[in-house]
């Protein structure tokens, strides 16, 4: 039986990849796993019979047989386990690709998302514009490292990998602002993740359950 993903049913970005799910989508696309997508709408993810699969009410999550899953960094981390393609089999490469995807989510996610969310809401709050380029620095300082490391190298460390995958989605939460303009083996490399075929049927997947939805109200 194929696994069960849930989604967003209406989506702030409508569909352009940024909604959580694009990750597990792309990942299951990466390994060619067939995959069922159950919508959620906001109130419903907060209902006990979501929260059981999700003890934090969000998406995605991830269904198969008796297993449920939350949090993209493990579903992703089990689906790459399951299947050949998103982890090498040396084991040190692979220890090396898994530090790549706790990097994504642990050492570049959070300050992405310090900045997003007070651009969200502390907007109208007197000490945002004084906040605002301490917000971005932290961005930069760890932009900075992650160019250096990755030089004129396709990837992270090698083949394409999961940590690739975390790190691309995780980076294309900048492409609203210019922070990461100053980068251009950055912006290589997410395009480089944006032109992947598996990217580009799950991008397309995502995008479709709002276009056939009327806009929201
Ligand atoms: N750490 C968890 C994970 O990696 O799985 C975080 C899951 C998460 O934040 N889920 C969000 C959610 O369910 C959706 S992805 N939010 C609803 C809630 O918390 O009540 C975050 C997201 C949503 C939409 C956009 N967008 O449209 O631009 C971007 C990011």
């Amino acid at each position: 039986m194929n696994p069960t993903i849930t989604a967003f049913e209406r989506s702030p970005d409508r569909g352009r990849g940024l909604a959580r799910d694009m990750r597990v989508r792309w990942a299951l696309e990466e390994v060619g796993q067939p995959y069922e997508v159950r919508l959620v709408s906001f109130r419903a993810m907060k209902e006990p019979a979501h929260r059981v699969l999700h003890p934090f009410g969000q998406i995605p999550t991830y269904e198969e047989g008796d297993l449920a899953l939350f949090e993209t960094g493990s579903i992703i981390f089990h689906i790459a386990g399951r299947h050949p393609g998103l982890l090498p089999d040396d084991a040190n490469a692979r220890a090396r690709a898994i530090t790549w995807m706790f990097a994504a989510l642990n050492t570049i996610e959070p300050p992405i998302l310090d900045r997003e969310i007070a651009s969200l809401v502390e907007r109208d709050k007197s000490w945002y514009e004084e906040r605002r380029p301490i917000l971005d620095d932290r961005v930069h300082a760890r932009l900075v490292d992650l160019s250096s490391h990755l030089g004129d190298a396709d990837w992270l460390d090698g083949a394409f990998s999961a940590g690739d995958l975390l790190m691309v989605t995780v980076l294309r939460r900048l492409s609203s602002s210019s922070l990461i303009d100053s980068y251009p083996n950055l912006i290589a490399y997410v395009a480089r993740g944006e032109a992947r075929p598996a990217y580009k049927r799950a991008f397309a997947a995502q995008l479709a359950v709002f276009t056939k939805m009327p806009p929201t109200g």
